[in-house]
């Protein structure tokens, strides 16, 4: 490998070896292993092709990959070769990875997730495709200014990327507006605009390096990026409106994660990589097998949501306006070939257009939409359904201003439409698809989702990992449900030091960070109590810094007490649109200055928000954590995978029964979790009787103090009315049931301290978390659909 990287350095990077400085090594330490990864590219490409086997296509606006050069290294065994070749040059592999940005394509879980799909497909030795959009500016850069959020864009592609390849050969035509005409029996789609899709691949390296699949994200360019007519007529800016209008196609992920969409960019969004995606699959195969009849037999197409669910529509259009198909057999074809994956029942998050500007953007689509349409709510009468009921079941919404669903054009064209936790999946059913669900009662299943122990236990904590293999073997790096054999150690005291000298070893190097980027001091033998996530007021960051704020008052109204000291540590970030989330993070910073330099709670409690936090800020602190907050109002997380990491990472959860939890919870045992709050039927239940928050903060001393203090400025003295609403919001509705929920939490964290001041206990329990959950696998996740779903296992 040394001399690999010596010729590169020298051939491709141009530079020689003592003139190379640290970002030179890293480029030709990239491109040497990527040679390897070619390879084995190659390789799986022409196996597929030989063999003739059904490939899967994950559709996804988001993938939120992260660093690739540890995982490609880690995957292809060639940490140790890697790191012996640069030792020679006395430089560090680890120093190196640090150069990567990440490539940071999604707004959190359900990009995470498809990032974690990509991996375990690849592991799997599944044909696979994932397709979505490159982004020029991914996810915002957070920075904190005097506590409030800045966004500032982050430029991934700076100083170019080395892992990937565009491919000038696979480019389509993506039409917009204009109108349809008769022609013959059939009609054709004169599009008023087009813009050409280029794809651009990256390779993906599964575990052991076995296959390598594609990642294929969209560009875009204008057909005639110059006019030069106009360009010569003095209208220079003129001359390049058609470039910019497909840069901006591209230009910037949206960065909110529940959102009302209305936005027009948006659908051109959509429907540009869908479309895209739809023509190369349809060319593939059709190139390939000569029938397109046989698509659902050699292609199986999973929507990421419903971000991308206009395939639906795209490949009917295709099927019927191209290739000649009857509008029943593209349907039932459609069908066949179409699955859906929702993640959300938010309504806020439900995807709807609105009719006028979806039918002048995609003219034909909406005709088709009409006919689909009008095929479901002729099976639902057929069924006897009532007029609440078509309604309900209808692609179009009626009421006041139009709107196309997105959620019913997914669910109408999918054979399959699952939910990502076991909760969720049954509350698709209770609510948002009642009604499509009574009519095609066999759709719907549940995917509970995974994680790749691959990047979130061997990667990121290579401590734990060499722990376990000298305990139980190395078999759980290819199974991860082997770890189950730590459970006959959990009580095993050497095995206990082990795990806790390799926390705390985690816990040093996260505060040696934090000193070094943000000043703040950490006590590593304190409890680190972690919230990492995007901040939402459904995920109740409030609810935690309300409890900071309880316990502050009392470690100082009970100086005298054995009070855990405790690190809170908040990370994520909010929508550039979302008031409340903005202020809590305010409020965050706000509650930090305050605590951190009182010294009357004396280093016992200490409450940090680091800014940016992005994949690879969490893996650096899922390792070093020791508790896991999970606290969502029960029924509204679909899943969560946060929780999985920091569970397989030796955290116990404290948290609701909501999403993934309650699974954890059933694989790690009641002992091994500290859970509490309303169920999700007992949420439903007090909204449904009238829940009244002004008498619930009345009936608790803790939480009203804790709450009053924060409404009249005691953390915001410059400003004290700064948070009068945000409390006000609480007395007056409280729609995520912080109140109802707080003395429940509160005595749940008094459990927490109880069961640290066991080391033993905490320990074994810490075990039996990491023994347990190697279900949470995404290979475990990628193995049910590939059987269930995808037919190709
Ligand atoms: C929609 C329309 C307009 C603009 C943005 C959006 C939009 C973008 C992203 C809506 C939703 C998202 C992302 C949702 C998401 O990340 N959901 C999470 O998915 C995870 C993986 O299944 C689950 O674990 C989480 O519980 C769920 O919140």
């Amino acid at each position: 490998m040394d001399a690999r990287i010596i010729d590169v350095l020298r051939h491709r990077v141009g530079k020689d070896e003592r003139a190379a400085k640290e970002h030179d090594w890293y480029n030709a330490a990239i491109l040497a292993l990527r040679d390897e990864v070619i390879d084995r590219w190659i390789g799986s490409t022409r196996r597929t092709y030989e063999a003739g086997d059904k490939r899967v296509y994950y559709l996804s606006m988001e993938f939120l990959i992260g660093r690739l050069l540890r995982d490609a290294i880690s995957n292809l065994g060639l940490t140790e070769v890697m790191e012996g070749a640069l030792g020679k040059h006395d430089l560090e592999l680890a120093a190196l990875e640090e150069l990567e940005p990440d490539a940071a394509l999604g707004n959190g879980g359900l990009g995470r997730l498809a990032a974690c799909f990509m991996e375990s497909l690849a592991t799997l030795d599944i044909p696979a495709y994932g397709y979505g959009i490159r982004y020029v500016n991914g996810m915002f850069r957070q920075r904190i200014d005097d506590g409030w959020q800045v966004e500032l864009p982050e430029n991934w592609l700076a100083h170019g990327n080395p892992w990937e390849f565009e491919r000038r050969e696979s480019a389509y035509l993506i039409g917009f507006g204009g109108e349809v005409n008769p022609q013959g029996d059939g009609v054709v789609w004169v599009p008023a605009e087009e813009i050409e899709a280029t794809a651009v691949d990256t390779p993906v390296v599964g575990w052991r390096g076995k296959r390598v699949n594609t990642l294929r994200l969209w560009t875009a360019s204008a057909i005639d990026p110059i006019k030069l007519d106009a360009f010569n007529a003095g209208d220079h800016i003129g001359a390049l409106t058609e470039q910019m209008r497909a840069d901006s196609l591209v230009r910037v992920l949206y960065p909110a994660d529940s959102h009302k969409a209305g936005q027009e960019l948006r659908l051109r969004q959509e429907y540009f990589f869908t479309a895209a995606s739809i023509q190369d699959i349809v060319r593939r195969h059709v190139q390939y097998e000569g029938d397109i009849r046989t698509l659902c037999d050699k292609a199986a197409i999973q929507l990421n949501d419903t971000h991308p669910a206009i395939a639906v529509a795209e490949l009917t259009r295709l099927l019927v306006d191209e290739h000649g198909l009857e509008f029943n057999e593209a349907w039932v074809l459609t069908q066949k070939t179409v699955s859906y994956t929702n993640h959300t029942l938010l309504p806020e998050a439900l995807e709807s257009w609105p009719l006028p500007m979806f039918e002048q953007l995609l003219p034909r689509h909406m005709q088709l939409i009409y006919a689909i349409n009008s095929r479901v709510l002729r099976e639902a009468r057929k069924a006897g359904f009532d007029d609440a009921m078509i309604a309900a079941i209808s692609l179009i919404d009626e009421g006041g201003e139009r709107r196309v669903r997105m959620a019913n054009l997914a669910f109408s064209g999918s054979h399959s439409i699952n939910g990502v936790a076991a909760l969720h999946t049954e509350l698709m059913k209770e609510t948002v698809f009642a009604d499509l669900h009574k009519l095609y009662p066999t759709r719907i299943n549940n995917k509970t989702n995974g994680v790749t122990p691959r990047r979130w236990l061997q990667q990121c904590n290579p401590g734990l990992t060499s722990v376990i293999t000298e305990v139980i073997g190395d078999g759980f790096l290819d199974d991860a449900e082997e770890l189950s054999a730590l459970n006959a150690f959990a009580d095993d005291a050497a095995l206990c030091d082990k795990v806790r000298a390799v926390k705390r070893a985690n816990k040093v190097a996260l505060a040696d960070h934090i000193k070094r980027t943000m000043g703040v001091r950490l006590d590593p033998d304190a409890l680190f109590d972690v919230q990492i996530k995007r901040i939402h007021e459904y995920k109740r960051q409030l609810l935690n810094l309300v409890e900071t704020v309880a316990l502050y008052d009392q470690i100082r109204s009970h100086p005298e007490r054995d009070w855990v000291p405790r690190v809170k540590i908040f990370g994520g970030k909010a929508a550039p649109s979302y008031h409340n989330a903005k202020l809590v993070i305010k409020l965050a910073n706000d509650i930090a200055r305050r605590i951190n330099s009182d010294p009357s709670v004396g280093g016992l409690l200490k409450v940090v928000f680091v800014p940016n936090y992005n994949v690879s800020f969490a893996e650096r602190i899922i390792p070093a954590a020791d508790l896991s907050e999970q606290i969502s109002t029960a029924g509204m997380e679909a899943s969560g995978t946060g929780n999985m990491k920091f569970a397989l990472n030796g955290a116990l959860t404290i948290g609701t029964l909501d999403g993934a939890n309650i699974e954890i919870k059933d694989k790690v045992g009641d002992d091994n979790i500290v859970i509490f709050g309303l169920t999700a039927a007992e949420v439903a239940a007090r909204r449904a009787d009238g829940y009244d928050p002004r008498a619930v903060i009345e009936a608790s001393l803790e939480l009203s103090q804790a709450l009053s203090a924060i409404a009249t400025g005691v953390f915001s003295p410059d400003d004290r009315d700064r948070y009068a609403d945000l409390i006000g919001g609480i007395y007056e509705r409280d729609w995520f049931m912080l109140a109802a929920d707080f003395d429940g939490y509160a005595a749940a964290q008094r459990t927490v301290d109880k069961r640290w001041e066991d080391p033993a206990g905490w320990c074994a329990s810490a075990i039996r978390n990491i023994a347990n959950v190697g279900w949470f696998s995404s290979d475990r996740t990628i193995a049910e659909y590939a059987k269930d779903i995808w037919k190709v296992m």
